[in-house]
């Protein structure tokens, strides 16, 4: 059983260094909406500000819509620094 947890961290780690993950992915409780905590699990070096950004409804978590526009800002700012720890290969 730890085993399946170390490989579960180990795929957490890996992920940023790719392409984000889809919405369903990224909605880890599956309500629909990715919140902050859930945005954090993707991208570690997040700011809440950063995602306050993204969120255009003001309603605190991210819709598909406001999730895929942060996708799309995140992948056209790849190379950030904060995310090389995950691509030691
Ligand atoms: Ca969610
Ligand atoms: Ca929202």
């Amino acid at each position: 059983m730890k085993k399946f947890l170390m490989i579960t961290a180990a795929a957490l780690l890996i992920a940023p260094a790719a392409l984000a993950q889809d919405f369903e992915e990224a909605d880890a409780d599956g309500d629909g909406q990715v919140s902050y905590s859930e945005l954090l699990m993707i991208d570690s070096s997040l700011t809440f500000a950063e995602f306050d950004q993204f969120d255009e409804d003001g309603d605190g978590v991210l819709s598909e819509d406001e999730y895929e526009a942060w996708r799309e800002a995140r992948e056209d700012a790849d190379g950030d620094e904060a995310d090389d720890d995950s691509r030691d290969e």
